[in-house]
């Protein structure tokens, strides 16, 4: 029954929303806080071969279920229903202008959230949902509609980037020294992959980035708990402890 009460659907827009950088970001995020992540690549309608978008986060988002979507055509909103099916609780990130509370009005075949314009200049949104709320589906599950997250900030590592990046930790397995930070060690397989063009650079990257951000805000975490624990509540963190809450309310 509540198969997918954990999950966190990443919506991004393939308009000018459209950055993998930034999903494989929410990726470890929500990995991090021990929650379950899908990805919706939504307005399919607007982009001239949405199927090569899915094929590229395919390649770095393993094993997470991506649903190809519009709001505007109900291309694809049937996979979606399985999430809101009764006893479910799901939550919506992404970017302003993402399309969120638009998918949760297709899916609830009416107006229940105010959904707004993008300016056609630059594709963002104009932060339209201003608090983050929880509705309950016509289908039974519930969805908690979160505004759109303009910067995510990381908790100490729980995981999160392990679980993101499993080609990392593979690789890591057959590194000379078990300990290996995969920066200048010798018998690095890490490393060696991404000289022999195995591992992508980009990825490389991304995955270091995550670790020192982590690591970074571990360290400040020491430093300055009182502020750390006001920052929680900004992030995805508040939206895990909303899900979590409302599960020991006996809202599964
Ligand atoms: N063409 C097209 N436009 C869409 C689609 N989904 C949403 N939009 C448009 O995108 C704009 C932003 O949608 P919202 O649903 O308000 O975005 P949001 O993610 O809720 O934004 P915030 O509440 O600011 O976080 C609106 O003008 C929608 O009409 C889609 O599938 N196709
Ligand atoms: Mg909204
Ligand atoms: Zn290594």
């Amino acid at each position: 029954m509540a198969a997918n009460l954990d999950t966190v659907l990443i919506v991004c827009g393939l308009d000018q929303d459209f950055n993998p950088a930034r999903i494989e970001r929410y990726l470890t995020l929500i990995y991090n806080c021990g929650l379950r992540p899908a990805i919706v690549l939504t307005k399919a309608d607007l982009h001239p071969a949405p199927a090569d978008c899915g094929v590229e986060i395919e390649a770095m988002a393993f094993d997470v279920p991506i649903h190809l979507i519009s709001a505007a055509d109900q291309t694809g909103l049937a996979e979606l229903e399985p999430y809101i099916a009764p006893g479910n609780t799901i939550a919506l990130i992404g970017s302003s202008g993402a399309g969120k509370s638009t998918l949760v009005n297709r899916l609830a075949g009416k107006e229940v959230r105010l959904a707004g314009a993008v300016s056609q200049s630059d594709g963002k949104g104009i932060h339209t949902t201003t608090s983050r709320d929880m509705v309950f589906m016509p289908q039974g599950g519930m969805i908690i509609d979160n505004p759109g997250i303009r910067e995510v900030a990381f908790l100490d590592d729980q995981g999160g980037v392990d679980a993101a990046f499993p080609d990392i930790e593979l690789l890591a397995k057959d590194c000379r020294f078990s300990d290996c930070s995969h920066a200048h060690e010798p018998g690095c397989r890490v490393l060696s992959a991404v000289d022999s063009g195995e591992l992508k650079p980009e990825r490389f990257a991304s995955w270091r980035k995550m670790k020192r951000e982590l690591e970074y805000a571990a360290q400040r975490q020491i430093k300055n708990p009182e502020r750390i624990e006001k920052e929680r509540w900004k992030g995805v963190a508040t939206l895990v402890r909303s899900i979590k809450k409302n599960r020991k309310l006996g809202g599964k």
